[in-house]
This record gives structure tokens, sequence and C-alpha cells, in this order.
């Protein structure tokens, strides 16, 4: 964005310099610099703001000193500034101090322009002034006047990156090259899901979307074992790599009991599975999908629900009495952590209607957009908002794009990312900062579970990941070329750096996968894995992995790539 220069520099000085054009560059921190004294020709009339942030308290002395020996007032009041004077050098930090349209008025300077003794006999002149936050693009090719400074052995050089980082550590880098699955050693007749590769899409996906009809009967009517049994049966059907054309290739297989063959059987036969059949027909069946469906309804709920003869999402906004206006201006923040089941329970919690009802008033509000898939390229630009949003509060985290979009899936119901930051320290309450942050601009309408960090437990037995995260509604600013309004369900999860690939690898999913992970972990390691971390179980010795891939290596697998983990259908 380009600067203004205030009128009073450009008519000045020949020793000092306005703000010229140039890029928004990185200066040399002033701890370097021992001594410092204005310029011999100073302007009598600036205004001076000194901002703080980044210079020690003796060089905040040595600098009003200056100030003051050369007639320059120095102002309380950054708005009464001509010049400001600061050692920040990113935008997007010096914004917490003023708003960049008042940087623009103004000549932001770096403490440099005051310049030292020994540069004041060097060129260091009307074209080289050390300007922080220079006014155009127009010398960015050529570089700026300090960049030139720097090729005469004066100054370091600069990094010209308007987009200057905070250092990531690499591990917390997807890696450079992506970690090649070797299908060779993985085996489709293994018990856990974790030790199979599962693709997106398998020679036998009518079998498996018919099996799990009746995985969501059963689950919807509360027979949460028969319903694992079947869920089990799929992941076993999406990872037999041939088109099965008789029983007697499967009937060995893992979790493919006489039951379940039965059914292939008679799909093979029949091209359909008649009890499927029989549920998608029946009432209700149907109800208790679309009632489910609803963010904060659970099976419990449905059912009840479906008792008291309510059969349309109409009979439900009757029942819940929902206000459309009510939802559009709500913004629901939740924490009660104590009470409520962490996301992990989130299903658990849903089963045993655990929710808050006004969560439903508003899902219900939200239902016409909440219940459309979102694309992958707006899952992307959603997530470059948020991090774009998330770098103005806390430079330096880092993110991965996790659950189904991961997976491959063309098209997702949510959006989930995983944060860090390399200081571990900083993680600790970002997820709040950033849901407000994300709710002041207008992005974030509703969070309906704020759940506080607390650390990983090896010792609880109920499986609740206990990473700090949000569940929120979002919709992409009107500035996004992806804008339509339609809300979003968008999951936020921060997790400490040690921990991040376990949370990565956790939300990754398939629900499956990770489910037979931490059996595997269990069974063959003595070891609790979750998306908050890996403990040994006989001592509580925690590990951080410090890559994906180590996680695997940890729980002693083959690597599996997202794209392998399709489990579920
Ligand atoms: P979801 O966002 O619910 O699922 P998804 O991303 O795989 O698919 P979609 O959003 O399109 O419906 O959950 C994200 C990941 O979290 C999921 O892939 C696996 C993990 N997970 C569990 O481990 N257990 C669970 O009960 C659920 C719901 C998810
Ligand atoms: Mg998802």
């Amino acid at each position: 964005m380009p600067f203004k220069r205030p009128a009073p520099l450009e008519a000045s000085s020949s020793n000092l310099s306005s703000p010229s054009d140039s890029h928004l560059e990185d200066i040399e921190g002033p701890s370097k610099r021992s001594k410092i004294s204005l310029p011999t020709k100073v302007l009598p009339d600036i205004k001076l703001y000194v901002i703080q942030a980044k210079l020690s308290s003796p060089r905040i002395a040595e600098l009003f000193t200056l100030a003051e020996k050369h007639c320059q007032k120095l102002c309380n009041d950054i708005d009464e500034a001509d010049v400001v004077v600061t050692a920040i050098s990113m935008r997007r930090r010096l914004e917490r101090h003023m708003s960049w349209e008042v940087a623009t008025t103004k000549a932001v300077v770096t403490p440099e322009w005051t310049l030292p003794c020994d540069c004041e006999e060097t060129d260091y002149g009307s074209t080289q002034s050390p300007v922080a936050y220079p006014s155009s693009s127009a010398s960015a090719a050529s570089g700026s006047p300090r960049q030139r400074k720097a090729s005469h052995g004066k100054i370091p050089p600069l990094d010209l990156s308007a987009e200057i980082r905070v250092e990531v550590p690499s591990h917390l880098l997807p890696p450079r090259d992506p970690v090649p699955t070797n299908l060779e050693r993985l085996t489709y007749t293994s018990r856990y899901a974790c030790q199979r590769a599962s693709p997106l899409l398998c020679p036998n996906q009518e079998l498996a979307l018919e099996l799990d009809i009746i995985r969501r009967s059963r689950a919807l009517e509360g027979e949460e074992r028969s319903a694992l049994s079947y869920a089990r049966a799929i992941s076993t059907v999406k990872a037999y790599p041939h088109r099965i054309k008789s029983v007697s290739q499967v009937q060995r297989l893992p979790h493919l009991g006489a039951k379940i063959s039965g059914l292939v059987e008679e799909f093979l036969d029949k091209g359909q599975i008649s009890e499927a059949r029989d549920i998608m027909t029946s009432e209700r069946f149907k109800t208790l999908t679309d009632f489910s469906s609803v963010y904060g309804i659970g099976p419990h709920t449905a059912r009840r629900l479906f008792d008291l003869g309510l059969r349309t999402f109409d009979d439900l906004e009757v029942y819940y009495g929902v206000d459309p206006a009510e939802v559009d201006t709500e913004l629901m923040e939740l924490e009660h952590e104590e009470n409520h089941p962490g996301w992990k329970g989130r299903k658990a919690a849903q089963q045993q209607d655990d929710f808050d009802e006004s969560w439903i008033k508003i899902a219900l509000g939200l239902r016409a957009d909440l219940s459309k898939k979102i694309p992958r390229d707006e899952v992307d630009e959603i997530s470059k908002v948020v991090m774009h949003e998330l770098e103005i509060i806390e430079p330096g985290c880092v993110s991965t794009i996790v659950g189904g979009y991961r997976r491959g899936k063309p098209e997702s119901n949510d959006a989930d990312i995983v944060f860090t930051h390399s200081d571990g320290p900083k993680v600790k309450g970002l997820c709040k900062r950033l849901v407000r942050q994300l709710h002041k601009q207008g992005m974030v309408s509703h969070v309906m579970h704020l759940s506080s960090f607390h650390g990983h437990n090896p010792l609880r037995t109920t499986h609740w990941d206990s990473l700090e995260k949000a569940l929120t509604v979002f919709t992409l600013p009107k500035s996004s070329s992806l804008y339509t309004g339609t809300r979003r369900r968008l999951d936020l999860i921060f997790a400490d750096p040690n921990v991040y690939w376990c949370a990565v690898v956790g939300w990754s999913g398939s629900i499956m996968f990770q489910r037979d992970l931490r059996q595997w972990a269990n069974d063959k390691c003595g070891i609790k894995f979750d998306s908050s971390g890996i403990t040994r179980r006989y001592d509580s010795k925690p590990f951080y992995p410090g890559t994906e891939k180590e996680v695997f290596d940890l729980l002693g697998l083959e690597w599996v790539d997202p794209t392998w983990r399709n489990t579920d259908v």
C-alpha cells in the first residue's frame, strides 16, 4: 500500500530523507548500535512519536534525549506525530500500534533515522535514509536505500519480503517431498485399518455404500455395537483391492463374519441388499437421518422427536421456536469444559443428548447453509483467510487442513484446520484470540464449542482430546473471490508444537483409521495415542514426534498417506 510522504519532510532536509519509494523492508535491530545521535541538520518543528516496542529502555531514553536536544517535539499521541520512530519491521506488527491508514500519512522511520555519528560522514544522505515503511514499490526491483548501503558493506543486507515471517522450524512444515506410501507393505488382511490402504473410492464402493445404510440405521437406533461391526466390515471392504466376484474371496477377511458375508453374497447376487433397501424406504430412517443431520441432535433426541410425532424440519422449527432473525445476529460462545464433553465426545454427546438445546435452535436456523457441501477450493480459501487473520494476531503460526479434505474428498461437510506455533507457550489461549479476531472481522458468527487447553492426560479413560479448539460457523469475507455468503462449519484446533503431528494425524481421519490407530497403539505398543499426544502406558512417558511420519514410526507402523486413510465410505 502506498505511503504518502508528509509535506514537511519532503521540503526540509538534505541530510534526512523522507520515506522514499521502496518496499517494506526489514531493518537491523537497534540493539546492535551502541550510540546514536540525531543528524546535525535537524528539522526543528517535527513532532516525533517513538513506538517503544522492540526498543530497550536505554535506547528509548537516548532517543528522547536526542529529540529534546535537537528541539524536536516528542508527542504522546501517535496521531499528532509527523514522524514515527519504530524498530518494528513488519506491517502487521506495526498495525498493533497504529492503523495502516494513519501510517500512510506519516513518515515512519527506523531509529537509525537518528543517525549514528559514524554514519553521518558516509553517503547516508538524502536518498538513503533508514525508512521503515517507505511509500511505494517503485524501487523494489533495484533495492532499497538500505540495501544499497549494504552493498557498501556498512549495513547488513535486508530481507525485502513484505511477508517476513517468524522463522518456522522446518519439521513443523509439510515435508518438501511427500512421503510415498509403500502399498506392498500394507496388507488388506490386517485386523487393523491403520495397516491397510483404503482409497477414497474402492473397487467395491457400491457394496460399501449399501452396508453403510445398515450401519447408519443401527447407529440411529442406538445399536452401537452392531453399528461398529458394520463400520469394521465396511473398512475391510474399502481396503480390498479387487472387485469382489464371489463371497469366497472375502470370507476370510477380518470383520466379515457369517452375517455380513451373507449380505455380501446377496449383494453379489442381486446388486443390492434387501435390508438396506427396506431401510431406505422407511419413514423412520429418513426422519431420523434428517433430524440427526442437525448439529446437536443425536440419535436419542432424534428418536424422541420422532416419537413425539415430528417428521419434518418445519415441525422441528416450530418445536424449537426457531427465529431466523435471532440466528443471524447471535454469537454463541459456550465455554463450559467442565460440563461439556470435549470435541472427541461430540458424537457420544449427540448420542447422550448432552447438547444444550439452544444450539439445536441455532443449528436449525443455519441448516440450509450448513447442509451444503464445501468444495475443495473453498476450503483452501477459508484456510488462507484464517491464516491471514492469525498472522496478524500471532505471527509465525503454521497449520494443516485436515479432515476429509486432507484425505482427498472433493467436498467436505466442514473445514477442519490444525494450528500450532513453534513457540509452545504462544499456543495457549490462541484459539480464543483467533475466534475473537475472526468474529471482529465478521467472519465467525457462532462458536458452538470453545474448549480450553489442558495437558494430555494419559490416565483419562474416556477418549476426549484435550486440544484447544473452537467449532465455529464461518463466512468468507466479501472481499474473497469465492464469497457467496454461505455459512460454513469450521473447526479450529490448536496443538502444542510437541503434539502438532499427533493432532494432524488424529484429525485427518477417517474415523475407523483413528480408532484402529489407538487400538494398535494400545494392543501392540503399550502406548496411548490420540490427537493430543502419545504416552507410554506404564510410566506415562510422553513422546513428541517431530513429523507426521514419526507418529507412524513410533507406533511401528508403515506410513500411510492420508489419501489412503479412507476407511469409511
Ligand atoms: P469430521 O470433520 O467430522 O469428518 P471428516 O472431515 O472426515 O468428513 P466431513 O467433514 O466431510 O464430514 O471429523 C474430522 C476428523 O476427525 C475425522 O476425519 C476423523 C476424526 N474424528 C474422529 O476421530 N472421531 C469422530 O468421532 C469424528 C466425528 C471425527
Ligand atoms: Mg471435516
